[in-house]
């Protein structure tokens, strides 16, 4: 059994460092600043987009993109090439090594935007159960065509939702960026899976959900097959991770159970965070699944990540600078502090009460 607030260190009191065993990276724990006041920035409060159809989207169905083409009348969920696509498949792969000081290669790969919903005014928190289910296949078959092209490594699917991190439109969509090589956080999580596999015997995430259940600390929902959990090393205040129960490499591996259960998860998750301060919640969320270079990753275990950058209210966000730039990632609210607000929160949308 581990140790929990051993007397000579209380986790709700006291400056501590918790270690990320994801990337093997601290983060600091300052639980006794929480009070400390505030007089810097705040933002706007963003509101639900008010409308299902906005004709100056370039995601909208029937609308012009930036280069002129056409959307197509999607019915449900529409995937494209990105525009301005940062990956090209046919860029030149040359290396340069310029005496060990100046290293650079050529990398390819692909990017594509997947919409979630023709409708312009959803999120993912007020999608129906199917439809949400309709956007994890869509994430499914674009991941494995992806995978099998052969320049590919890895295929990350990521979602930046609101204006505070960097989304460029409110129409509910996602990025896929399949790329040659494996992306610095896949592989700093493949080599800590891989090493704690050797050391112990088992694996990371599997051992660490386990003693989540046990703990019931940091757990903000589950359903038979999937859980949503504040994790211990959080470094975003409402930082979520979401894991399969089974041991699953990637998307193409899940079964149709599984894929429902997703569905179930998100939507809960997703409606949790709009209504903790009763906005459209913003956060980047993504999917870290083995790479897809043919080679098993028996060690890598699936699953999701949600970063909201939003600290005490819909109008004061976490700022990772200072102290967080130079050195270390630092939170003031624990993550047990976190998931007991989250947990509590309904499963009905705000916009529906
Ligand atoms: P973000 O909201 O996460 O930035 O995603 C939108 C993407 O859509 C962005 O990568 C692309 C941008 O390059 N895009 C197009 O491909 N075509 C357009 O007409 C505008 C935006
Ligand atoms: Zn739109």
């Amino acid at each position: 059994m581990p140790l929990r607030d051993p007397d000579s260190l209380q986790l709700q009191q006291h400056p501590h460092r918790r270690l990320n065993l994801l990337t093997g990276e601290w983060v600091l724990v300052s639980p006794h600043r929480t009070g400390r006041p505030w007089q810097g920035q705040t933002e706007r409060p963003q509101q639900p987009a008010p409308v299902s159809y906005d004709p100056a989207c370039y995601l909208c169905p029937g609308n012009p993109r930036a280069g002129g083409v056409l959307n197509p009348h999607y019915a449900s969920t529409f995937v494209f090439e990105n525009d301005f696509a940062a990956l090209q498949p046919h860029s030149p792969t040359a290396a340069m090594d310029c005496g060990g000081l100046l290293i650079a290669a050529g990398e390819r790969g692909s990017c594509k935007v997947v919409c979630f919903s023709p409708d312009h005014g959803l999120t993912l928190a007020r999608m129906t159960h199917a439809a949400i289910r309709h956007v994890i296949d869509t994430w499914t078959v674009q991941s494995a065509a992806l995978g099998a092209k052969d320049y590919i490594r890895s295929v990350q699917i990521f979602e930046n939702r609101g204006e505070m991190m960097g989304a460029s439109n409110p129409h509910p969509h996602c990025q896929i960026w399949a790329s040659e090589n494996v992306p610095n956080e896949l592989a700093k999580e493949l080599h800590s899976s891989e090493e704690y596999r050797r050391r112990r015997g088992v694996c990371l995430l599997c051992s660490y959900l386990a003693l989540e259940h046990e703990l019931d600390e940091r757990v903000v929902c589950a359903n038979d097959l999937y859980t949503a959990l504040v994790p211990f090393w959080a470094v975003w205040p409402f930082e979520t991770l979401l894991v399969p129960h089974r041991h699953t490499g990637a998307f193409e591996d899940m079964t149709d159970a599984e894929r429902d259960a997703l569905a179930d998860i998100l939507k809960r998750l997703t409606t949790r965070y709009d209504n903790l301060f009763e906005i459209p919640f913003p956060y980047t969320m993504g999917f870290h699944q083995r790479p897809a270079d043919g080679s098993p990753y028996p060690d890598f275990h699936f699953h999701a990540h949600f970063y909201p950058p939003l600290l005490r209210s819909a109008t004061i966000r976490k700022f990772m600078v200072g102290f967080e730039m130079l050195a270390t990632p630092q939170r003031d609210i624990t993550a047990e502090a976190a998931a007991g607000r989250l947990r509590p929160l309904s499963e009905v949308h705000y916009t529906l009460r």
